[in-house]
């Protein structure tokens, strides 16, 4: 089942079945380790993230893609596999072609009391969807509007397995994480918390 939850933000809850999420995890905590793995990232204004991220493909640093991490390290490489999900993501969501080659992704680790506040996506100089996947504990997510960070805004819970594509209209809405729901990953999927795998063109130049 598919819901368009507003004009280009479309929900495919339960996308991804155990075995594909037990090796997303698998290939997460791979990507995790250093170097050029899973860190905090602080924002100039001098405040810190609670969700902890790594990147693949671009680096991601508030606000600017770069190719190499904080600690210098080259940034990870952004594997095919991810491109062929993409794609079967945005076959799974919209009934239209392919865009243009996806090139990265981020990598969100929640803990039980992580957060992540209001925001737009906008480093990407492409206007393709975001594909987001969920895995573990359910978070709720709050998804706004494109003028303002406050309401009007619709919050529902993302479970694990969940496919959510944001292209269109809903490219540039302001989007957070309020809250996880701790406990409630699936037995059996090993992880303590919220992993979030957004892929993305960056619509940079190789
Ligand atoms: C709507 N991640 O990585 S996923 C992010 O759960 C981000 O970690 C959240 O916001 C997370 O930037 C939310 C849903 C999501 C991701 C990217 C979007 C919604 C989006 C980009 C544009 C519009
Ligand atoms: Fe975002």
């Amino acid at each position: 089942s598919r819901t368009e939850v507003a004009p280009g933000a479309v929900l495919v809850p339960d996308w991804l079945g155990a075995d594909e999420q037990r090796d997303l995890v698998a290939a997460c905590r791979d990507w995790a380790r250093h170097p050029a793995g899973m860190r905090t990232v602080h924002t100039p204004g001098g405040g810190t993230m609670t969700a902890k991220q790594v990147c693949l493909g671009w680096h991601w640093r508030p606000y600017r893609y770069s190719r190499t991490t904080d600690d210098g390290a080259p940034v990870k490489a952004f594997p095919p596999e991810l491109g062929d999900l993409a794609r079967r993501a945005l076959a799974a969501a919209y009934d239209e072609p392919p865009r243009p080659a996806y090139d990265m992704a981020l990598v969100n680790f929640y803990d039980a009391e992580a957060r992540m506040g209001m925001h737009q996506d906008r480093e990407e100089r492409s206007d393709a969807p975001v594909v987001s996947l969920s895995l573990g504990d359910t978070c709720v997510f709050r998804f706004g509007n494109t003028e303002t960070r406050t309401r009007p805004y619709t919050d529902l819970e993302l479970r694990s397995g969940d496919l959510f594509v944001f292209g269109g209209p809903s490219r540039l809405a302001f989007h957070g994480v309020p809250r996880i729901l701790p406990g409630t990953a699936p037995a059996g999927l090993g992880l303590t918390g919220r992993l979030n795998l957004t892929l993305r063109a960056s619509g940079l130049d190789p």
